[in-house]
C-alpha cells in the first residue's frame, strides 16, 4: 500500500536524504496570491467584510460575530458528561506539563556594578485559531490556551469557524472547551479573514469591539497559514503549521498491526497528511502493508485515509540498521516520530529533529493528540530542524535589563570606544567617553 523506497546499502547525505523522502508540496507562495484580497479587504472594512467571505467560503451568516455568552454556557451545559471529562483530563494533564515551563527571571553579574537580567514578560494581547474544516477540534483549544494562560497572557481571544450545521454558531464542542478554559471572547470568524480581523481588529454589527491582537497562533488550512505569514510582523505568529504527518521509526520487534493503526490515526486528518515509517525490516513493512490494506477498509473515513498513504507524501523507508533509520527521520524532521525498536528509550534519546517523539509500543501519537499532556501544535513541513512546538516559551518575550554603576562603566569604556571605533561608529564611543569628561 505505501511507496516503498530502498536505501539499504546506500549512505546518502543529510541533503540527499531530504531530497528523496516523501514530502507534500504545499505552496503557500500560491495561496497568498488568494489571501491578498481578503486581508485587504478586511483591513479596510472589518467585520463587514469578513462576514461577505465567512458567506462566501462557510456558506453561512453567522447572526453576530462575537459568540455570546449564553451560547458559551449552553454549549458547555449540554456536553455529554464522558467528552467533558475527557476534555477536563485532557486540560489537567496539560496544564501540569506546561506550568512546569514558566520562566524565571536570571540576573547575571557581569562584573562587579554590572549586572544583566533576562526578564520574561508574556506577550499581552494573543488570537488563538482552532480550525474548523473536514473535523472539529476542541483539542487545538487546549493546546492553544492551556500555554497562553500559563504563560500569563493577560487577553486571549478565540477565533474558529462557524457552522452552518450549527446556525451559524462554531461547533459546540469547540465552544465547551472555551468555555471549560476560561475563554470569554469568541468570535465565530475561520481562515485568512479571521487572522486578518485579529491584526487589524473590528466592531461587529451588534456593536462588540474585537481590539487587534499582538500574536496569532494556532493551525489551520493553507489559507490561514499564508494570512499568517502576509500580517508577520504587523502580528507575531507561531510555527507555520501544515498538513498533519507522523513518521516511525520501528525494527522486527515492533507490532505491524499498531505501526499500522498509529499510521491510518494521522492519515485520517486530511489526504495530504502524510504517514512514513522507517525500518530496518522488510518482514515488518510487508506485513504493515497488509495490515494497512485490512484496517483501511474498515476505518471511517476510507478516501482520506486511502488518499493520505497513497500520496506521494507517505511511504516506507527501507533501511540496513536502526542507526541509519535514525539518520534518515533526522533528516526527515517529521511533526511526530514514533520510535518503535528494540531499546526504544535510548533510540529516542538520539533523536536531534522531531517536533515530538513518541518512545516506545504504548506511546501513540494519539495520546499526544489529546491526553499526554504535551503540546499537539508542532512544526512540520521538516521545520522541526529550527523550530519547537507550542508552549508556554512562544508566548513569552525574554527583556534584557541593563544595569551598570559608573564604576563598571568606566572599566570597560575603553572596549567599547575600541569596537566602536573599529565599526568606524565614533558616535558610539563618545556617548561612553562624555561621562568621563571626554577624557577615557
Ligand atoms: N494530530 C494533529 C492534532 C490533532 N489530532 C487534533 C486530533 N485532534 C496535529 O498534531
Ligand atoms: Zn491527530
Amino acid at each position: 500500500m505505501l511507496n516503498r523506497t530502498d536505501l539499504r546499502g546506500k549512505v546518502p547525505s543529510a541533503a540527499e536524504l531530504r531530497a528523496t523522502l516523501p514530502r507534500a508540496e504545499i505552496d503557500v507562495e500560491a495561496a497568498l496570491h488568494q489571501v491578498r484580497p481578503v486581508v485587504d479587504a478586511v483591513r479596510e472594512r472589518g467585520v463587514e467584510a469578513a462576514l461577505e467571505y465567512t458567506e462566501k467560503f462557510d456558506r453561512v451568516r453567522p447572526s453576530s460575530v462575537r459568540v455570546p455568552a449564553e451560547a458559551r454556557s449552553r454549549a458547555l451545559a449540554e456536553l455529554d458528561p464522558a467528552v467533558r471529562a475527557a476534555l477536563e483530563e485532557a486540560i489537567a494533564r496539560a496544564r501540569k506539563v506546561h506550568a512546569d515551563q514558566r520562566r524565571t527571571d536570571v540576573t547575571t553579574t557581569v562584573t562587579e556594578g554590572g549586572t544583566v537580567t533576562e526578564r520574561w514578560v508574556p506577550v499581552e494581547r494573543v488570537g488563538l485559531y482552532a480550525p474548523g474544516g473536514l473535523a472539529v477540534y476542541p483539542s487545538s483549544v487546549v493546546m492553544n490556551v492551556v500555554p497562553a494562560q500559563a504563560a500569563g497572557v493577560g487577553s486571549l481571544v478565540l477565533c474558529t469557524p462557524p457552522q452552518a450545521e450549527f446556525g451559524g454558531s462554531p461547533h459546540p464542542t469547540t465552544l465547551a472547551a472555551a468555555e471549560l478554559l476560561g475563554v470569554d471572547e469568541v468570535w465565530a470568524v475561520g481562515g485568512a479573514q479571521a487572522v486578518a480581523l485579529l491584526a487589524f481588529g473590528g466592531t461587529d454589527t451588534e456593536g462588540a469591539e474585537l481590539v487587534p491582537v499582538d500574536m496569532v497562533t494556532g493551525p489551520g488550512n493553507i489559507y490561514l497559514t499564508a494570512a499568517k505569514r502576509m500580517l508577520r510582523g504587523i502580528i507575531g505568529i507561531d510555527s507555520e503549521a501544515g498538513p498533519t504527518e507522523i513518521a516511525i521509526l520501528a525494527d522486527s520487534t515492533a507490532d505491524p498491526g499498531h505501526v499500522a493503526a498509529d499510521l491510518i490515526s494521522q492519515a485520517e486528518h486530511d489526504t495530504l497528511a502524510a504517514s512514513v515509517l522507517v525500518t530496518s525490516s522488510v518482514e515488518l513493512a510487508d506485513a504493515v502493508d497488509a495490515e494497512l490494506a485490512a484496517r483501511v477498509k474498515a476505518t471511517k473515513h476510507t478516501e482520506r485515509v486511502v488518499g493520505a498513504l497513497t500520496g506521494r507524501q507517505s511511504g516506507t523507508v527501507l533501511v540496513s540498521t536502526v542507526d541509519d533509520g535514525l539518520r534518515v527521520v533526522d533528516a526527515y524532521a517529521a511533526e511526530h516520530l514514533e520510535i518503535q525498536t528494540a531499546d526504544a528509550r535510548a533510540v529516542a534519546a538520539r533523536v536531534r529533529n522531531a517536533g515530538a517523539v513518541f518512545v516506545g509500543p504504548y506511546s501513540p501519537v494519539s495520546l499526544g493528540d489529546y491526553c499526554a499532556g504535551s503540546n499537539h501544535v508542532l512544526p512540520t513541513g521538516g521545520f522541526a530542524r529550527h523550530s519547537s512546538g507550542l508552549s508556554v516559551q512562544s508566548f513569552l518575550r525574554g527583556i534584557h535589563v541593563i544595569d551598570y554603576s559608573e564604576d563598571a562603566l568606566r572599566a570597560v569604556a575603553g572596549k567599547v570606544v575600541a569596537l566602536a571605533n573599529a565599526e568606524d561608529l565614533p558616535a558610539h564611543g563618545e556617548a561612553v567617553t562624555a561621562r568621563f569628561g571626554g577624557a577615557e
